[in-house]
């Protein structure tokens, strides 16, 4: 059995200003050693090998791969340091159904989660994880969460026996010397284990422990039910804990617009899966806005924890370090920014690889390549009818590799948020943006949050789904609770909300064209919430909420009509007396707990468009 270096036990050498000594004496590091050497009993593993998070681990890690096949090096004038990775073809995506919360309560995991008891499965798991390391070796990664010496950074551990997570982590997350050093400043660690096992989809397992912070994960190799401090611990049992302590751990993204003259606003954004949230994190301004000085820049692309300032604003950091993005239909148009960021430093996971030790994916802005391995290992060709990439396809890359990175993604104290965007894909119905009228109607329109599946067939809609807050997967507590959380952040004492917007970039047409350019063009859409923000722009009232007067969107230069303007931006009565049906229908699901705010809300919009739609009959008459 090869290891790549450090075994047992944890000897951090002192760093900067830090004393081993002090680490290694803390309660809590001592708790973490007795729970590894327990972890070790039940696995068995034949090998402990603690991260420390050096560059030259991480090389050992790769070499490691590389020798053993599981991973292969892509061309290193092209690829620099980049390496490809294909996961079992039955592991290629989140696994909802065989995710669990295992709160003491059912009533605690509410309607949209899957619950199982606890002690129940922790007897199951306890089967599943016996012996299940024989032979292999054991990683124990210690991680931070956050920027290092935030008040809101958390800590956590998890161990695994897939070199390639490691790898993963290393490139996500602040992992090894760095995150023991936060150990004896915190109060408690998320502990998490996982198994590469058999990787049998029957008996995968990804299980969440909210009273204990603990995650348990097995038969999976991929994504974030391996990779457990994103979605298992920053979202899930992060979200559980901001509640207790009174701050928001939410899927979004967090971007920076410099205005021309200087003025920087911070803003999240919540999209649920397919929807362009890592492209707009990463959005490059129309060249007429860079000359004129705009720039957006990026904090973070998936999660956002966000805590009051003493100001009484939300302050937001990104508690990852990496990104871990969809390959698939990523290029120089949907986002340019991602394609520089992944040129070097990066593991291409289920892509396609070229002859040449490149990558390729649908939708790559290079040739198609005339052959090519595909996702699956078999040889592919444009005519084999088959895709090349996988449609989840990954690139794992550091945060520091993306050129426009915000120098404020790491400051402790987090950015101040003025505004939260919530979007979903919607053909119809949902206007290219809209405010709401104040936190609690916000409130109400993230937890109304709805998009459309894509479907392959032109003309035709997929299903729509509701996805609150685009929390549905990842909230790990009752969703009316969680609902109820919202508001009473909003009515804390001094608090000072940002506002709230919903965008919707897939309005389509009569003849199934969509009516917004998007991608560049959807600065024209956060400069007028810059405006906003700033109290320098003029909206209509309307039943739904705030919308952009046409003339403050910027527009001039694609000479549209004024009839088309009107549809982009129109609220049209019968679509929204469906839409206000569907959203009581969706509410009436959490029944016993929902926050009575949000049907009277819903009562309210409906009065409201009852209202528009008198005005409109006799404005006509
Ligand atoms: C993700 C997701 O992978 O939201 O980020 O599914
Ligand atoms: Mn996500």
């Amino acid at each position: 059995m090869e290891s790549p270096g450090v075994i047992l036990p944890p000897t951090p050498e002192p760093t900067s200003g830090v004393q081993a000594g002090a680490v290694q004496q803390s309660p809590m590091n001592r708790e973490l050693v007795t729970w590894v050497e327990t972890v070790a009993r039940l696995t068995q593993p034949q090998i402990v090998h603690w991260c420390t998070g050096t560059d030259d681990e991480g090389q050992r890690i790769f070499e490691l791969m590389l020798r053993d096949g599981s991973v292969q090096k892509l061309d290193t004038l092209r690829h620099p340091n980049s390496c490809y990775f294909r996961s079992d073809p039955g592991d290629v995506a989140r696994s909802a159904d065989r995710t669990f919360i295992c709160s003491l309560s059912e009533d605690d995991a509410g309607p949209s989660n899957n619950w199982i008891d606890p002690v129940y499965m922790r007897d199951l798991m306890a089967r599943q994880f016996n012996g299940c390391m024989q032979g292999r070796v054991m990683y124990v990664v210690p991680y931070l969460l956050g920027p290092p010496g935030s008040p809101a950074a958390r800590v956590g551990v998890q161990v695994t026996d897939s070199p390639y997570v490691v790898a993963n982590l290393r490139l996500m997350n602040r992992i090894g010397r760095v995150a023991l050093e936060h150990f004896a400043d915190q109060t408690g660690f998320v502990k998490g284990i996982h198994s590469v096992g058999t990787l049998d989809p029957e008996q995968r397992y990804i299980c969440h422990f909210p009273e204990e912070n603990l995650i348990l994960s097995v038969n999976t190799n991929y994504g974030s039910d391996a990779m457990l401090p994103k979605k298992c611990h920053a979202l899930r049992l992060a979200s559980v804990q901001a509640r207790r302590e009174g701050w928001l751990a939410e899927h979004m993204m967090i971007l920076c617009v410099t205005s021309p003259d200087g003025v920087r606003t911070f803003m999240a954004g919540a999209f649920p899966s397919s929807c362009g949230k890592t492209s707009l994190a990463m959005l490059l301004p129309p060249d007429a806005d860079l000359a004129a000085g705009w720039k957006v820049e990026v904090i973070g692309d998936d999660i956002a924890w966000m805590h009051f300032g003493d100001d009484g604003r939300l302050y937001a950091v990104n508690p990852e370090a990496g990104f871990f993005g969809v390959a698939t239909g990523t290029n120089g148009e949907t986002n340019p920014n991602a394609m520089e960021t992944l040129r070097s430093n990066t593991i291409f996971t289920n892509v396609a690889m070229t002859e040449e030790r490149g990558v390729w994916w649908e939708g790559l802005d290079d040739d198609v390549p005339e052959f090519s391995t595909d996702w699956t290992g078999q040889r592919w060709t444009p005519e084999c009818g088959r895709p090349a990439a996988h449609p989840n396809s990954r690139f794992t890359v550091p945060a520091t590799n993306c050129p426009t990175l915000s120098e404020e993604w790491d400051n402790p104290q987090g950015v101040p948020i003025s505004a939260i965007i919530f979007g979903g894909r919607r053909t119809t119905t949902m206007p290219l943006v809209y405010e709401a009228f104040n936190w609690q109607h916000g409130t109400y329109v993230g937890a109304t949050l709805t998009s459309e599946q894509p479907t392959a067939v032109a003309g035709t809609v997929g299903p729509l789904r509701f996805d609150p807050m685009a929390m549905q997967p990842f909230c790990g507590y009752h969703m009316a609770d969680y609902w109820q959380h919202w508001l009473n952040m909003g009515r804390r004492d001094g608090a000072d909300m940002p506002k709230v917007y919903h965008v919707n970039w897939f309005r389509k047409d009569w003849g199934d064209r969509y009516l917004w350019p998007g991608f560049r063009n959807n600065m024209r859409v956060l400069k007028w919430i810059v405006d906003r923000v700033r109290g320098r722009s003029d909206a209509s009232e309307t039943a739904i909420g705030m919308i952009p007067k046409p003339q403050s969107l910027e527009l001039s230069d694609f000479s549209w009509t004024q009839e088309f303007i009107h549809e982009l931006l129109a609220v049209k009565i019968d679509d929204w007396y469906k839409e206000v049906d569907r959203r009581e229908e969706f509410l009436s699901r959490f029944s016993s707990k929902l926050p009575q705010e949000l049907l009277d809300e819903n009562d309210a919009l409906r009065k409201r468009i009852q209202h528009a739609q008198l005005r409109s009959r006799y404005a006509n008459q």
